[in-house]
């Protein structure tokens, strides 16, 4: 006979207040009493009813019926783009009034604040894909108005593939999984898509962006956002200003390299999520100041591309941003699904003051948000969820549908109505409320593609010569590793004869890493190819941090290491606002040579250098010789000297550097440290980030 099992957990209870039951005595003190849904308490969750003791569940088991009932629910369809995310709450504070220019609430009054809700993501991959594929990252940002809600739903990257939405799902469906075999999953690196983009001269501009390293941040605190389109502030007077909305962050620029992301999505696929939800926890809450491009009409028809094509950037030194305010993340969610997954952006979401223009994308986008909602969140009233319902106060005849949270009080749910104010509800408010901005429009109806928009490569080729030769370097790579994933060699050689519009040496650097047998021709373009000046504002070197405040150092320690180099080392980190993690063989930690235990947040098999920004090697001479014969010992060295990482050594660790294969090799970018040594130094070097003149000399794979 089976033996009986016993329910540890319901023995150890003490119930301390009535069946009704309110709270518990526990070991960690007291809870509330288990209940149903409808508040029924719950005697016993361990085990189904059953009739007789090895006998079969019944029916009328309620409890279990509705707990697996639940449960079989609680998924909602992913979102078909931007599946994989992770949110966060914040403020907006306005530095300035610019009632001059928009009479959006939230920027009338200097140093208002304005409840936020953003969201970062990745674009292709699916819900459980890696942090660190090679992709756009989604910038969301729902700001809760006095007046309404306003979601300024951006990426990444200023520009975009397409010039129109009726091409959205055509450019999805060609990044995202091959429809036959269900992968590559979260990646670009395939056929359909480079078949798609190379068909699609419009999206070489784009194709350029996703292939420098915007594309591999370092965390998301280290990316620029952008609103991308062209849109319309509108001040009190209905005067219209054209503006593209940047966000700029305070952390400054950081990605890391594509080797290195490819390890990340090992090491940690959370690698992103967890550096937010890190950062925030403890209080390092990052910033991002609102920067706006105002320009008029004027401006708007002497440009040489049209403002309303969302492939092209206006470059910031021809059109320079004004900073108008900041943001500060400062809480992460207390449930990620509640929030992060149930919450809804829509392009369409306005606030009197702010317009849309007619770029093509844009309308498109404005409906397709809107219908998804009600796909994901399975009815029409999923602005009654607590992450998208205004904070300002809101009232309308809306009512009833699935799972409505609050309908109408009153009489009247209709209007014109003649009941009094009190039943009557809610009137329009034609002074206040929101007015489209009455722009003329007039013509034949057809399905139209500008030929303002025609110029495809010009704006490319400005991206490309605008970077440094390592970011160059780095675009050259990720073109010949994506492309050396693309199985027909066709396609190859098409993205190739793009790229001869862009700039030959890009296309021939390209060509003779893919080993093509020939060089195509050169793609056809619309029209003449033009000169831009450089904008180094599109660089992320050259756009870097100014300090290495909120980075992270790893540190190799092992018994014996010497405890004045790690407290120098943790002091200088503290000073510069940057952070230690301890790496050693084990990960309850080590014992410093005077004793002093240093715990270990990682051992070394789980904590590899391409968690961290910069590393220390401070091991003991008497232990050193044990980390020769770890693998991962070895990697932590070796990869951070070819991801040009700043590297801190103690002499006693210079055999780990031999056994890594950089012992002579070493350069301006590996610092002894020693007796008397200057961490501080160190720091202040790291804050370059990389140490990019290595570079030069590993050679590319
Ligand atoms: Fe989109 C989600 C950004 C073009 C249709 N998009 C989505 C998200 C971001 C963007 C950040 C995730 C929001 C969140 O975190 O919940 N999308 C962009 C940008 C675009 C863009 C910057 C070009 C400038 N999108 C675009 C087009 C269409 C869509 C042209 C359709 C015509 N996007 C959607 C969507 C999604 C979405 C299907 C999926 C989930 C969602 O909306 O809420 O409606």
């Amino acid at each position: 006979m089976a033996k009986e099992l016993k329910t540890a957990a319901l023995g150890e209870q003490k119930i301390l207040r009535g069946t009704g039951g309110e709270t518990h005595q526990v070991a960690g003190g007291e809870v509330p009493t288990l209940t149903t849904q409808v508040g029924m308490p719950v005697a016993d969750d361990q085990n189904s009813l059953k009739a007789g003791r090895r006998g079969p569940t019944l029916m009328e088991d309620q409890h279990f019926r509705e707990k697996i009932f639940h449960f079989d629910h609680e998924r909602i369809p992913e979102r078909v783009v931007h599946a994989r995310g992770f949110g966060a709450h914040g403020y907006f504070e306005t530095y300035d009034s610019l009632s001059d220019i928009t009479a959006a609430d939230l920027f009338q009054r200097a140093g208002e604040k304005t409840e936020v809700f953003v969201r970062f993501s990745t674009v292709a991959g699916n819900k459980g894909s890696a942090d660190l594929a090679r992709d756009v990252r989604g910038f969301a940002v729902k700001f809760y108005t006095q007046q309404g809600n306003w979601d300024l739903v951006g990426n990444n990257i200023p520009v975009f593939f397409i010039q129109d939405a009726i091409k959205f799902p055509d450019l999805i469906h060609a990044a995202k999984q091959e429809p036959d075999r269900g992968f590559p999953q979260a990646q670009t690196a395939h056929d359909n898509f480079w078949d798609f983009i190379s068909l699609t001269p419009e999206s070489i501009n784009m194709a350029l962006w996703i292939m420098s390293d915007r594309t591999i941040p370092r965390s998301f605190r280290f990316m620029e956002g952008f609103g991308v389109h062209t849109f319309r502030l509108v001040n009190a007077k209905g005067k219209s200003t054209f503006v593209k909305f940047h966000w700029k962050p305070k952390q400054g620029l950081q990605s890391v390299a594509w080797n290195e992301a490819v390890k990340l999505n090992g090491a940690d696929p959370d690698f992103h999520r967890r550096d937010l939800w890190d950062a925030i926890k403890m209080g390092d809450f990052p910033e991002w100041e609102l920067g706006l491009q105002l320009f008029d009409q004027d401006y708007a028809d002497q440009f040489d591309f049209d403002v309303l094509d969302a492939t092209k950037i206006i470059p910031e030194e021809e059109v320079p941003i004004r900073i108008v305010g900041r943001m500060v993340l400062d809480r992460c969610v207390d449930n990620f699904f509640a929030e992060t997954e149930q919450v809804a952006f829509q392009t369409g979401n306005i606030v009197p003051g702010i317009d849309f223009t007619n770029d093509p994308l844009l309308q498109g986008r404005n409906f397709s948000y809107l219908d998804t909602q009600l796909k994901r969140l399975g009815g029409p009233n999923f602005n009654h969820l607590p992450v998208n319902a205004p904070r300002c106060p809101f009232h309308h005849f809306q009512q009833d549908g699935h799972m409505a949270f609050h309908n109408p009080k009153g009489r009247a749910n209709y209007e014109p109505n003649s009941w009094d104010s009190e039943a009557g509800g809610p009137r329009e408010d034609p002074e206040a409320g929101f007015r489209s901005f009455p722009e003329e429009v007039e013509g034949a109806k057809g399905r139209y593609r500008s030929e303002t928009f025609a110029d495809h490569y010009s704006q490319a080729r400005q991206f490309y010569l605008s970077q440094t030769p390592v970011e160059q370097g780095h675009i050259a790579d990720a073109f010949t590793f994506e492309l050396s994933k693309v199985e027909t060699p066709a396609i190859r050689s098409r993205v190739v004869s793009h790229l001869l519009n862009v700039d030959e040496d890009l296309a021939q650097k390209v060509a003779e890493a893919l080993r093509l047998k020939e060089m195509p021709k050169a793609a056809k373009p619309a029209m003449p190819v033009k000169s831009l000046a450089d904008s180094p504002k599109l660089s992320i070197v050259l756009n870097g941090p100014e300090s290495f405040a909120g980075r992270k150092v790893g540190a190799l320690v092992t018994d014996g290491c010497d405890i004045d180099l790690v407290e120098a080392l943790k002091s200088a980190l503290e000073a510069e606002g940057a952070l230690i993690e301890f790496v050693a063989p084990r990960v309850g930690g080590v014992e410093a040579s005077d004793g002093t235990w240093i715990e270990a947040k990682q051992k070394i098999d789980g904590g590899p250098s391409v968690l961290y920004d910069a590393v220390a090697i401070l091991a003991s001479a008497d232990q050193v010789v044990l980390l020769t014969k770890m693998p991962p010992a070895k990697d932590f060295v070796s990869d951070a000297f070819a991801h040009c990482k700043f590297i801190a050594y103690s002499a006693e660790a210079m055999p780990l550097l031999e056994k890594a294969g950089i012992a002579d090799d070493l350069d301006d970018g590996c610092v002894a440290v020693g007796q008397g040594s200057d961490m501080a130094a160190f720091v202040k070097q790291c804050r370059e980030v990389r140490f990019w003149d290595r570079e030069a000399s590993l050679k590319p794979v």
